[in-house]
């Protein structure tokens, strides 16, 4: 649908498939050396990769929201983490409904960035305004609550059932060309802010932007502006490294879209456009813990404060910011500064045949790591930052995210959460307990008592 809707979006698939495979081929082929066959030994790309995107929804009210929960949880997608766009500018709070266990995520990670409008942050007038327009908006059909009512109660849906639920569900995603408001009313919400216009104008909530995820976000950047593809000027998150860490992204611009409004008597119709829709594309590296969250955002603020004084400005001043992140993966761990999941090396595997052993083996993660028996992958980050979301916002809407990034917050997490009708998880603590599990596991296979991280 979206592909239809937006035929950018088909292009910018392309030029991901076609740069994740140049990477693919450049990886093996640096694996095995300049003389052996590249069909050998091909690095492949977890499964995950192929399918792995994001899209991002922005919801009116308390009501849209908690349905929106109930139908999210029907495919095993849970709100994780709060985010509160007030520091950047933006009259919206929001989460990441996403699926939150491994096996899940190794099969298909998507997520949708789905924010809520402050109404109680709007002017008094755009707030009435707003209420009895979003009053009369009916985002999802009497069948679709019907079936989420049904599954609620534990019904096993017949496969009958679970197509109405699919194209029931895809109409809160579509977009309508015409507005449900009139254009005097369309530019009084643009005036309080251009986001309001676009959440309150149209009778769904339309998917705003579709990202995939790829393997090398520069080398995507340079092809789309050699394609002569509208993108952004710089990318988002950290600067480039070795070791990724956290979330790199970058977007073309908004199209202009016609969009037909009702004339002021809402007898007629009129001609207009709105820019809503966006193509983003986004590399994920490794999570990190609180501890490299901390240091990520002081290395960032750092950036901003600096980037005035640095001739390459912000992209110069980030760079250098960046180079007190530790960029070796070893270190990135001994430093607590990312979550890992442990895993038994080969010689590790040997030694899990003969418990008897045990006793002989180090019981701390650095001795096992020393003696090789003991190793580690990076978690995947499969969140997102708020900062780099206001840059995604802002470069839509023609104003600079330089200006608008990092002011004093209003959260309402409590609102938000009472809003959502449950809490949002903790992504720390999800990532938290990935790593313990992993470590766990590698306890018990190696006969030990204990197997602590020192
Ligand atoms: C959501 C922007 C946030 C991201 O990737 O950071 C987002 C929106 O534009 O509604 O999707
Ligand atoms: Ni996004």
């Amino acid at each position: 649908m979206y592909k239809q809707e937006v035929p950018l979006y088909a292009d910018l698939i392309e030029i991901v498939n076609e740069v994740d495979n140049k990477v693919i081929l450049d990886r093996s082929a640096h694996l095995n050396g300049a003389s052996s066959s590249l069909a050998e030994t091909p690095c492949e790309l977890p499964p995950r990769h192929r399918v792995e995107r994001h899209g991002a929804i922005r919801l009116g009210t308390s009501y849209e929201l908690n349905t929106i929960r109930r139908l999210f949880t029907i495919f095993g997608m849970y709100p994780v983490g709060y985010y509160d766009l007030t520091v950047v500018g933006f009259p919206l709070h929001a989460t990441a409904f996403r699926p939150v266990e491994t096996a899940a995520l190794d099969k298909h990670p998507f997520r949708v960035f789905t924010t809520l409008l402050r109404q109680d942050l709007l002017s008094e007038e755009i707030r009435d305004l707003v209420g009895n327009i979003l009053r009369r908006r009916k985002l999802f059909t009497d069948r679709l609550l019907e079936i989420i009512e049904a599954v609620e109660s534990n019904h096993v849906l017949t496969a009958a059932e679970t197509n109405d639920l699919l194209s029931e569900a895809l109409k809160i995603f579509k977009w309508h060309s015409s507005a449900t408001v009139t254009i005097d009313e369309y530019n009084r919400l643009k005036a309080e802010h251009p986001i309001v216009a676009d959440i309150a104008s149209f009778p769904s909530a339309h998917i705003n932007h579709l990202t995939p995820r790829t393997l090398d976000i520069d080398l995507v950047q340079t092809t789309m502006v050699q394609r002569g593809i509208p993108s952004k000027e710089r990318i988002e998150g950290p600067p480039p490294r070795n070791c990724e860490i956290l979330l790199r992204q970058t977007s073309f611009k908004a199209l202009e879209e016609r969009v037909r409004f009702y004339s002021d008597q809402e007898k007629t119709l009129v001609d207009g456009s709105h820019t809503a829709r966006f193509g983003e594309i986004e590399q994920r590296g490794a999570a990190v813990t609180r501890k490299g969250r901390e240091l990520y955002d002081k290395l960032l603020s750092e950036a901003y404060r600096q980037a005035q004084n640095n001739p390459n400005g912000f992209e110069g001043a980030i760079r250098s910011s960046f180079q007190n992140y530790p960029d070796n993966w070893l270190q990135l761990q001994s430093e607590g500064l990312i979550f890992v999941r442990y895993k038994l090396t080969s010689r590790g595997r040997q030694k899990s045949g003969h418990i008897d052993d045990s006793h002989k083996l180090s019981s701390s993660v650095s001795g096992l790591m020393r003696d090789r028996l003991l190793t580690f992958d990076p978690i995947t980050y499969e969140d997102f930052l708020p900062v780099s979301a206001a840059g995604i916002f802002t470069s839509n809407l023609k104003k600079d995210t330089r200006e608008t990034a990092m002011r004093q917050g209003k959260p309402d997490r409590n609102g938000f959460e009472r809003d959502l009708g449950i809490s949002v998880a903790d992504e720390f603590m999800l990532y938290e307990k990935m790593e313990r599990n992993s470590l766990e596991e590698c306890r018990i296979s190696l006969g030990l008592e204990t197997l602590t991280r020192d």
